[in-house]
């Protein structure tokens, strides 16, 4: 028996006094949405009581803490993420069970909190889990956006956005903590004032408007230890509605002004996805969450520590990609100017305390900031960023003496912009990638020369997930199976999978994981009816694609692929074929028109392929309408095929494909990111890799380019399915509505260079490679020990790792356990 605090009779008990003091109703009159509320708070309780003792455990250990700092959080439902963590799953299960109610159905009234866009605020998640199971004091700080992502409607095959109004009933797991608020200043100017006492220059910044920031606190539950961690996410409120004196002064323009800007900070989330958008809605959203997390640490570090020089022995700020760089000149300011340190002493601790992890090399979201933009909201942000680019470039030029270029192109603000990716390297003590891959190519490529300059700085965390989520929750039979076999030890040491080898070549194990996969794969196609309507055989071959839709990502190449694959049906009807489902899910940002086109296109072939009944079914696609972390637990649970097909060099490492490995399908992709570990790990044998490598990638870019004429030319299948994006098969004779997909293709004028991501290169290689898929599927015991070793060798992939390696080489922090 697991030690947790949940007594069945008192649950129950709980549940029905909560539905009476919420809804004064009883437990048979309440909705779903009620008994999920009554239930949360239930959960909720346990979970405080476990929260104060962690917090008491902290200020008796003194631990040292890393601020993990983020514009995203991508939680995804926290109720049996909670009861996971808690081990109260198959209790609490039970005990509504005998109340009447399902827990699936319940879990299933939780919106998802989408307070991030993809990968990266997924990773911030997963690391928060593993962070809390670890052992480690940590805390997570973000925004609390009134809207999160977008959610995605597909109508007549189109993207339609609807807003997520995830708090509109009240989210049961969060805290507000008004008596946390803290006041961040923007606009205005900056006043110099000579302290003759000191004999300085003191910094003030006067006509300035006011926001309040209100921490909302969430508990982040460790795995069976009892710690709690927290993730405090920043809402804006007007200051006015505290000092109603201001219109008492007649200052009642200012008030009103405070109000508006306090207004949208936090409205909503920016949808996209590695792509800078440069507005200025967004600098302010950086610099509010980032200056309320900073003043909160140092307030919380100065109540229990009398010297701000240990800071760096007892706090790392870890920034999540360059969003939150702001960090390293707010922290400057407070040294400097409310804590009356000198440039060098302030430096110091700053340069020793932030650290930060660069996520993409995509040139298009590399953040530069106007300088007017920049200086007018935060002018001594701006002031200290200008002294640290100063001092910057006199260390450049003492290294590099009359180097000119080495300037131009290391330079914190040059060109009238702030480089904050520059700011970050220059003010933090590491810099890592994301997987061995990515950290090679920032090292050899993106920032070879401040590689140079700071080797040390430069090392590598491959991301990882979190098990606990993705396998425990999303996929119980195999849980259960895995357990059987090899004990639960896995839910806390994933490398304790690989014991699962010996299972390889063994019958009944591979016919057990099958039928499994079997099962997942009969639910994923219960949903897909219930949701598109459509019927496909959960015998056919499950080959997934689910991430953000990014022409790196290439979605694009796979519905070309189905579209082939469809003219092949057509023309060779007598042709060995083995049934596939293609299943896709995907949402594009907003603005993105070329990636909301490829939705419409994958839609179109859709409709066209599931309608022919002269292919009898051998051929199915699906597109998963709102994709998001609740259904994917779901699908990675039931794919056979995971798509990781990114033009290689491109994606920074990948989550998703670690998730599929997990869960036991098999990857077919290119060696880009952390594909590159996966074959590692599960051996070339076990995987489908295909296509130009990330040298060869980079080789073509730095020369110009290639000529996709060339395979259009010469190759009839791929002129054939390029044509039919232009002859109206897949849009009711309309010649025009996929032309710029086409263009983007082979016409140089639509695009800075025709197929930018190499499509045409690979096309014939990943044919190549879906046909060997194929083959291998046939085979079923080759199959079964394929997915199985993938499973097996997935154990490097947990995001317990990932996060063990961030303590041992960045953080350093102390190890914490609850005394008994
Ligand atoms: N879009 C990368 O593209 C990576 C995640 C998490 C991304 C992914 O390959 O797995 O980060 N980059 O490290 C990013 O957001 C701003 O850059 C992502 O999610």
């Amino acid at each position: 028996m697991l030690d947790n605090n949940f007594k069945k009779e008192e649950f129950k008990k709980s549940v029905r006094e909560n539905v009476k003091m919420l809804y004064r109703k009883t437990i048979e009159e309440a909705s779903q949405e009620q008994i999920f509320q009554a239930v949360s708070l239930a959960v909720k309780d346990v979970i405080i009581d476990n929260w104060l003792l962690t917090q008491k455990q902290y200020e008796k250990d003194d631990p040292k803490i890393v601020y993990y700092l983020s514009m995203e959080f991508l939680m995804g439902r926290a109720l049996g993420n909670n009861l996971i963590n808690l081990c109260a799953y198959n209790e609490v299960k039970e005990a509504l069970e005998e109340l009447g109610f399902d827990l699936n159905v319940i879990e299933d009234q939780e919106p998802d909190p989408a307070l991030g866009n993809g990968g990266l605020g997924r990773l911030a998640a997963c690391f928060l889990d593993s962070l809390a199971t670890l052992g480690y004091c940590a805390y997570g700080c973000g925004i609390r956006y009134h809207y999160g992502l977008f959610k995605q409607k597909i109508e007549n095959g189109f993207q339609v956005e609807v807003p997520d109004n995830w708090l509109k009933d009240g989210y049961p797991f969060e805290l507000r903590r008004p008596e946390y608020a803290k006041e961040v200043k923007f606009g205005g100017y900056v006043k110099v004032v000579y302290d003759p006492a000191t004999g300085r220059n003191n910094f003030v910044q006067e006509g300035y408007q006011s926001v309040l920031a209100i921490p909302y606190d969430m508990p982040i539950v460790g795995y069976n230890n009892k710690i709690v961690n927290t993730l405090r996410i920043w809402d804006a409120q007007a200051i006015s509605e505290f000092q109603l004196d201001l219109f008492d002064k007649g200052d009642y323009r200012k008030a009103v002004e405070q109000e508006n800007l306090a207004k949208n900070i936090c409205d909503v989330l920016y949808p996209n996805d590695n792509h800078y958008a440069g507005k200025e809605l967004r600098l302010k959203q950086q610099y509010f969450f980032i200056s309320a997390s900073i003043q909160a640490a140092i307030e919380k570090f100065k109540k229990s520590h009398s010297d701000l020089h240990d800071l760096p022995k007892k706090v790392t700020f870890q920034l999540n990609d360059t969003h939150p760089t702001m960090t390293v000149a707010e922290l400057m300011r407070i040294l400097l100017d409310e804590e009356g340190m000198t440039w060098e002493e302030a430096w110091e601790i700053t340069t020793h305390t932030c650290a930060y992890t660069n996520h993409t090399i995509m040139a298009e979201a590399l953040e530069k900031w106007p300088i007017e933009l920049f200086s007018k909201l935060l002018p001594r942000i701006y002031q200290i960023i200008e002294e640290i680019n100063r001092r910057f470039i006199q260390e450049i030029n003492n290294k590099y003496p009359g180097n000119q270029e080495k300037v131009r192109k290391m330079a914190i603000i040059y060109d009238g912009q702030v480089k904050m990716a520059h700011l970050a390297i220059a003010g933090g003590y590491s810099v890592n990638g994301v997987a061995r891959l990515h950290t090679e190519i920032l090292k050899k490529q993106e920032l070879k020369d401040f590689y140079e300059m700071y080797p040390d700085k430069f090392n590598n965390k491959t991301n990882g997930i979190t098990q606990r989520r993705f396998l425990l929750h999303g996929n119980p039979l195999l849980a259960d199976w895995v357990t059987d076999h090899i004990g639960d030890g896995w839910v806390t040491d994933l490398s304790q999978l690989s014991k699962l080898k010996v299972y390889a070549d063994d019958k009944r194990a591979q016919q057990e994981f099958m039928n499994i996969k079997y099962q997942n794969k009969v639910r994923l196609a219960k949903y897909i009816l219930e949701h598109n309507g459509i019927e496909v055989d959960p015998r056919s071959i499950f080959d997934v694609q689910v991430k953000r839709l990014h022409e790196y990502k290439r979605q694009l190449m796979n519905i070309l692929h189905v579209m082939y694959l469809y003219n092949q049906i057509k023309e060779h009807p007598e042709m060995d074929f083995y049934p596939r489902t293609f299943i896709f899910g995907a949402k594009a940002a907003a603005g993105y028109v070329r990636a909301k086109l490829t939705i419409k296109l994958i839609n179109a072939v859709a409709d066209v392929v599931n309608n022919d009944k002269s292919i009898n079914g051998k051929l199915k696609v699906v597109f998963i309408e709102n994709y998001r972390v609740s259904n994917a637990e779901m699908i990675f649970a039931a794919a056979d095929v995971s798509e990781q097909i990114s033009t290689a060099s491109k994606e920074a490492s990948g989550t998703g494909n670690m998730k599929f490995m997990l869960n036991g399908a098999v990857t077919i992709g290119t060696m880009d990111g952390a594909n590159v570990e996966i074959v590692e790990e599960v051996g070339e044998e076990n995987a489908f890799i295909f296509g130009l490598s990330s040298d060869e990638v980079i080789n073509y870019e730095n020369h110009g380019g290639y000529d996709p004429m060339q395979y259009f030319n010469n190759d009839p299948d791929i002129r054939n399915v390029l044509m039919q994006l232009i002859n109206g098969t897949y849009s009711n004779g309309d010649f025009e509505l996929f032309r710029d997909i086409y263009d983007s293709l082979l016409n140089t004028k639509s695009s800075d260079r025709a197929d930018t991501y190499f499509i045409l290169a690979d096309f014939k290689a990943y044919a190549e490679a879906q046909k060997r898929v194929e083959e291998a599927y046939k085979d079923e015991a080759g199959w079964a020990k394929k997915a199985l070793l993938n499973t097996a060798c997935s154990g490097k992939f947990t995001s317990d790792r990932t996060i063990q390696q961030y303590v041992d080489e960045i953080w350093h922090l102390d190890k914490v356990t609850i005394d008994k």
